[in-house]
């Protein structure tokens, strides 16, 4: 049987039923999380609980748990689904009232929920690499929000997916952020080249580690913006998220990226942040 999370408890899935009149439902007026569990275990669980506690403050809603609260809450949710690999998904919203734009009342109640995915992680990409396609960024301008709001990132990963791509690379004009559903990265005469974290990306949890990794291999992270121009050049590229985790990309809308092949500074974060995951059972 499936469990989910409802507000404070963990519930049969089938036994919950979201309103038509829910906030989400009505305006994705939302945030979201994504955590990656391995073997049992949540990687980088504090992070992404901070960034979901962040993401709410920045659109003023109030969530009415405790971190800590919410953190023994996951791991239940993990352990009554008996979750070895994949993903746990929690979502807030500002609740349920008759349809209005302007915030409902103080006392109408946040709407949180949450469930499992089970699902292995992708090695072949991680060893073999995928291709991308740039798209013309169309999201709003607050990115730094991990906002229920998807249809900007819907469409971009849509097409890509149409032209056989694994990501869409977006650029709001010249300049790359970041892809439908994770952070880019070019390498060039060894230097790594990321767009900062503002408001025009979401700082990934991935990339927080990936930095970090790139320190301990002794790769100068450079957060600039890259141009198309820019990124086309680089001799290795990558994308990151909880799900990508390190994957390389070896071609741009048909451009070989380096020799067509992951290339060693790749290979290098692949073991940096191989080394950081929390693989061994009940290591949490
Ligand atoms: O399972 C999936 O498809 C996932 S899990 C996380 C994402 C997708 N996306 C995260 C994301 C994003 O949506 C955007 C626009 N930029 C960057 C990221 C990477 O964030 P982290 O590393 O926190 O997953």
């Amino acid at each position: 049987m499936a469990y989910s999370l409802w507000n404070d408890q963990i519930v049969e899935e089938g036994s919950i039923a979201v309103s038509p009149e829910d906030r989400g439902y009505q305006f994705g007026d939302g945030i979201y999380e994504v955590i990656k569990v391995y073997n049992g275990n949540m990687f980088t669980a504090q992070e992404h609980i901070d960034r979901f506690y962040a993401s709410a403050e920045k659109i003023r809603l109030v969530i009415p748990y405790t971190k800590d609260v919410l953190h023994k809450l996951l791991h239940e949710l993990i352990e009554k689904n008996n979750l070895e690999t994949g993903h746990v998904y929690f979502q807030i919203t500002r609740g349920t009232t008759s349809r209005n734009h302007i915030f409902p009342d103080a006392s109408v109640p946040a709407v949180l929920t949450g469930n499992v995915k089970t699902g292995e992680r992708s090695y072949e990409n991680f060893e073999k690499g995928v291709k991308a396609t740039l798209v013309e960024d169309i999201r709003w301008l607050r990115c730094d929000i991990k906002s229920l709001n998807l249809l900007g990132a819907i469409m971009a990963k849509q097409e890509a997916s149409e032209k056989g791509c694994y990501e869409a690379i977006l650029h709001r004009g010249d300049i790359v952020t970041e892809c439908s559903s994770a952070n880019v990265y070019g390498i060039k005469d060894g230097k790594l080249y990321t767009h900062p974290a503002n408001n025009f990306i979401l700082n990934g949890i991935t990339r927080q580690v990936i930095l970090k990794c790139a320190e301990e291999i002794n790769l100068p992270v450079i957060e600039e913006p890259m141009t198309k121009a820019d990124l086309l050049t680089m001799s290795e590229i990558i994308v990151s998220s909880v799900s990508s985790e390190v994957t390389p990309v070896i071609d741009v809308d048909g451009n070989k990226i380096g020799a067509g092949v992951p290339g060693e500074w790749t290979r290098k974060l692949q073991q940096a942040f191989e080394a950081k995951l929390p693989l061994s059972i009940n290591a949490e």
